[in-house]
């Protein structure tokens, strides 16, 4: 690192000053137009991240699901995961570094703590299709090449496809586009094959982003296996809007383009970088759906894989343990189902996908997922092996591995998600409604509070319990003793300026009412 380059080019992104980003849940989220400088440091960030480990990181340009004036960054660890979790305070400290010089003193810290190596690093750059991502992925370029390491401009990809390219080239593996998806399609026809595919196609709401054309390349390549019909396909309007993962989750009702969908037909919706899924299904004659969550895509896929493993040969030392991972907002008749039915362990981890991972993690097949659908199935290293000992000779252990390639193992995939669903449901010739049996949501609501400071409340209990302001919970615990089969919490947001409300009740109108009446103690 060459500090005369580096103090040049650090003031040509000079922090706005008036504005204090904070890494959330997921990175870095603002109005666009408040984000080069952020960006720019997230890459010097990414660049250190490289050399410390000596290996390649990545950056994503995306605000996911929020409006289209958003923009912000995602950051990706060697291992494909997200950004280990004790650098995001120094991610905190360069954001908030008020001049040139103040970047640099953090930077040179951050070499001596760190004990960074000097030297060039790679660091993989992606968007999404957000009008502000060119300034900002040359933001972050700028930021990469002044600390005399590499950009590479990886263009277009959704957040989960540059992950998997991160994790694949550190492993020394095949890691370009073309090479995604073919392990995703050879993934899936492998595990299909021999099962027949459903007489009635796909309808897939790509909330007008990055998926839309990425999932037509998956469609393409596995016609006539899987028949799938794309609607919110523009990547020049309309990102989010009306439609997407998050508005299927929150709303609860038909996205824009869905009004003539017959009722019933099977349905599935992406967010706008492509990392969320869910299913649902028309109801009535409205626009209500019936909501297939990520709770829902957790259950099925633990389904498959415990069919799989039942069927391997038994294992000569300990069988495999599987473990499902989710947090506060899982609705409670999924938890139930998974512990009377499913008989596996349920983890609660706070928000945000990097704790679900990590808990994840400690399983032989660690499924995990939060409410709105983002998340994934890990497998151990230990069970990949053991796979491929028996590989030859065993169905379900090529099945296994088939699941292995097909599901995206370094973070949650919605175009993996749709392979993952489909194939679970071929398998057990099932459609929509032997899925929906399985279990009866309870109602729930969720309402977002605007408050003057978010970070005036605090959780312990993986989200569950109040800290502070002290009288809160006492307020919660009273409004839902009051509500029959009643549960409610509240949290700041980490990646909008609301603190949230979940509540869950025996019917929907007492849902809306605790959580109508925990907002007003949250005011
Ligand atoms: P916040 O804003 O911290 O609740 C939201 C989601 C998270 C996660 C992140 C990242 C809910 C309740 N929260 O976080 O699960 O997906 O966005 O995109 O859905
Ligand atoms: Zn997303």
């Amino acid at each position: 690192m060459d500090l005369g380059t580096l103090k040049e080019s650090c003031s040509q992104y000079s922090n706005p000053g008036n504005v204090k980003l904070t890494y959330g849940t997921a990175g870095f989220r603002a109005e666009a137009s408040l984000l080069p400088s952020t960006v720019y440091r997230c890459g010097l960030l990414m660049a250190m991240r490289a050399l410390k480990t000596g290996a390649v990181t990545g950056l994503v340009v995306t605000a996911s699901h929020n409006p289209v004036e958003d923009n912000g960054v995602k950051l990706v660890d060697p291992t494909g995961y997200m950004l280990e979790q004790t650098w995001e305070a120094w991610a905190n400290k360069l954001a908030a570094a008020d001049d040139v010089d103040g970047t640099c003193t953090v930077v040179q810290e951050l070499f001596q703590v760190e004990d960074i190596p000097y030297g060039s690093g790679t660091v993989m750059l992606a968007h999404d299709t957000r009008p502000s991502a060119d300034g900002l992925v040359k933001a972050a370029a700028a930021g990469v090449a002044a600390m005399g390491s590499l950009p590479i401009a990886c263009g277009l990809l959704t957040t989960p496809q540059l992950h998997w390219m991160v994790r694949q080239c550190n492993a020394g593996l095949k890691h370009k586009e073309k090479a995604y998806f073919e392990a995703l399609a050879t993934g899936f026809a492998r595990l299909v094959s021999g099962h027949t595919a459903p007489s009635e196609g796909l309808i897939v709401d790509c909330a007008n982003g990055v998926g839309a054309g990425k999932l037509q390349v998956l469609a393409d390549r596995l016609a006539p296996g899987m028949a799938a019909e794309l609607r919110n396909t523009s990547t020049e309007a309309g990102l989010n809007d009306a439609c997407g993962a998050d508005f299927l989750q929150k709303e609860r009702r038909l996205p824009a383009g869905f009004q003539h969908v017959p009722a019933g037909a099977r349905c599935a919706s992406l967010d706008g970088d492509a990392d969320r899924l869910v299913y649902f299904r028309r109801q009535g004659s409205g626009d209500e759906v019936h909501l297939f969550d990520g709770d829902r895509i957790a259950v099925l896929a633990a389904l498959l894989v415990m069919d799989l493993l039942k069927s391997l040969p038994p294992a000569e030392q300990r069988p495999p343990t599987v473990g499902i991972v989710q947090t506060a907002y899982a609705n409670g008749a999924s938890t139930e189902y998974i512990h009377e039915n499913l008989k596996c362990e349920v983890r609660v981890t706070p928000t945000g996908v990097k704790h679900l991972h990590t808990a994840a993690e400690e399983f032989d097949v660690g499924v995990y997922f939060e409410a709105n659908g983002h998340g994934t199935v890990l497998f151990s290293a230990a069970l990949v092996q053991r796979l491929h000992e028996l590989g030859a000779d065993s169905g379900p252990a090529k099945a296994l591995l088939a699941l292995v390639d097909m599901v995206n193992q370094a973070v949650g995939d919605a175009l993996s998600g749709v392979l993952l669903v489909e194939a679970a449901l071929r398998r057990k010739n099932w459609g929509l409604p032997e899925w929906a049996a399985l279990y009866t949501d309870l109602p729930s609501r969720q309402l977002k509070v605007k408050v003057a400071d978010r970070s005036v409340v605090t959780t312990s209990d993986a989200e569950t319990r109040v800290v502070t302001p002290s009288c809160l919970q006492h307020l919660i615990d009273s409004a839902v003793n009051a509500a029959p089969s009643g549960r409610a919490f509240v949290r700041p947001s980490g990646t909008e300026d609301v603190v949230r409300v979940y509540a869950e009740a025996a019917t929907q109108a007492a849902a809306d009412d605790l959580a109508r009446l925990v907002a007003r103690h949250v005011h």
